[in-house]
């Protein structure tokens, strides 16, 4: 507002000029006017969350029949749903690598291919020299929050803080008790930035009523929202559901919570998917009553697939729908995942059936905060033209690998290889990876093998600093 009043103020003079100065400040005045416009969308707010270990088919609006999810299925009904969107790992970890950095997870060694773990890694993390998008944000004048799992590692000084966030509230490890908040190691895991500072609550409500409180402390200010829930990972607590573990015990063989009936996991995983979904209510809802709608871009996702079952008779957990396999998989289910874009008035509500993929975010945000990446080397591609003008993306090929398992994407066609087994699916025919081509295709075959050779190539040489 104090721009308009200078401008106004300086409207004044023009009265008693010659009429081409009369002009050309009546010009300036229309050009300082639309810049106020346009830079009032060049710079939204970005509220980014995701869901943990959430599956293709665990929404009602991705045609779950069963669990109630209004305030995400909203969501979607007035943005843009993706069908064809991947994390880049399947697994909590490297997505979330991914997706802070526009790189892929491998670049940072092999590590990054699956979780870190509170015992192997708990005195590492993503790398302190990586660049984050909040890291690109903060620079330009955001403000930049962290209210969830973290899990790029398990302490200071690989927090939040140390990447780009001003305000971190939620636990450093991969899994935390819902209501104790004590990891899997037996720790106490609730932090405020760099301390360790307790609070009673459900995980899933206390990340909500930060990332309002956020909302509302930076109402005047661009920011940049970043929730990465722990819901809907185990241990599966609703929040009617009891507490499980104690400080001090170790819950490595004992990491789900209590499920008496370990054959039907699914009622305990539907009511933290409805408490999700309240979250995102209360988000969206803080967003319109403070006016911030138009000028806010929201995305909700998944860091990767759902579980259908885990050892030790679990069974019916969450839907990947037609999906083959689950999270931890390089198939389908392990990283096709739900997601959402919404931005009302500017991004049109509909289905893409694009490619998207976790590394693809940060050159978005970027873009959207019009911050200048000269020199920084991304993987992902900007989806911008996509959101506002529905073009297409442009042609790519997509790469996965957990160890030894890995896929590479081109198009419709997949070339995947797991347990020792090679396949060539073509997705648009055969979504659930049930047909393998590869016997009646072997050039092709040959092609995606090569091209991931060199990717993986190109991954393990910018990884070697980090070894
Ligand atoms: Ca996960």
């Amino acid at each position: 507002m104090g721009n308009w009043l200078r401008h106004i103020w300086h409207l004044n003079p023009i009265l008693n000029t010659r009429p081409w100065h009369r002009l050309q400040s009546v010009s300036l005045f229309l050009l300082s006017l639309l810049t106020l416009h346009v830079s009032s969308f060049a710079r939204p707010n970005i509220v980014f969350m995701m869901a943990d270990d959430l599956g293709y088919g665990d929404l009602g609006y991705y045609g779950n029949p069963d669990n109630n999810t209004p305030n995400i299925d909203a969501l979607a009904a007035n943005g843009l749903r993706f069908t064809d969107f991947h994390s880049s790992g399947p697994m909590c970890t490297p997505t979330r690598v991914a997706t802070l950095t526009g790189l892929y997870q491998q670049r940072f060694g092999s590590k990054f291919d699956g979780a870190i773990s509170g015992v192997r890694d708990y005195d590492s993390g993503l790398p302190l020299e990586a660049l984050t998008i909040a890291e690109v944000l903060q620079k330009e004048g955001y403000a930049t929050g962290c209210f969830g799992k973290w899990h790029l590692g398990y302490k200071p000084p690989y927090f939040p803080r140390n990447q780009g966030f001003d305000t971190f509230r939620g636990l450093g490890s991969g899994d935390g008790d819902f209501f104790s908040h004590i990891d899997r190691s037996g720790r106490e895991d609730w932090w405020l930035n760099d301390e360790k500072v307790p609070e009673a609550g459900y995980t899933t409500e206390l990340i909500t009523r930060h990332s309002v409180a956020f909302i509302k402390r930076h109402r005047d200010t661009p920011f940049f929202l970043y929730v990465p829930h722990l819901a809907i990972h185990f241990p599966w607590q609703g929040p009617d559901d009891p507490p499980h573990r104690k400080k001090g015990i170790n819950y490595a063989d004992d990491k789900w919570g209590v499920i008496p009936n370990r054959s039907n996991v699914a009622p305990h995983v539907r009511s933290m998917i409805e408490a999700l979904d309240e979250s995102v209510g209360q988000i969206v809802e803080t967003i319109k009553a403070l006016g911030l709608a138009e000028n806010t871009l929201i995305i909700f996702t998944s860091d990767n697939g759902g579980y259908l079952s885990y050892a030790g008779g679990f069974e019916r957990i969450s839907s990947n729908g037609p999906l083959r396999a689950q999270k931890g998989s390089i198939y389908e289910g392990g990283h096709r995942v739900p997601t959402i874009v919404n931005w009302p008035g500017r991004i049109r509500p509909g289905t893409t059936g694009e490619t998207g993929h976790s590394i693809d975010w940060f050159p978005t945000f970027a873009q959207l905060a019009d911050a200048t990446t000269d020199g920084v080397s991304l993987d992902g591609v900007d989806l911008s033209p996509l959101l506002f003008d529905g073009s297409p993306l442009p042609k790519r090929k997509l790469f996965w690998r957990k160890n030894d398992a890995w896929a590479i994407r081109e198009g419709p066609w997949k070339l995947c290889f797991e347990r020792n087994q090679m396949g060539l699916y073509h997705l648009d025919n055969d979504i659930g990876e049930t047909v393998d081509l590869s016997d009646s295709m072997p050039e092709r075959v040959d092609a995606l093998r090569r091209a991931w050779i060199q990717w993986e190539a190109s991954v393990n040489e910018s990884a070697e600093r980090f070894q």
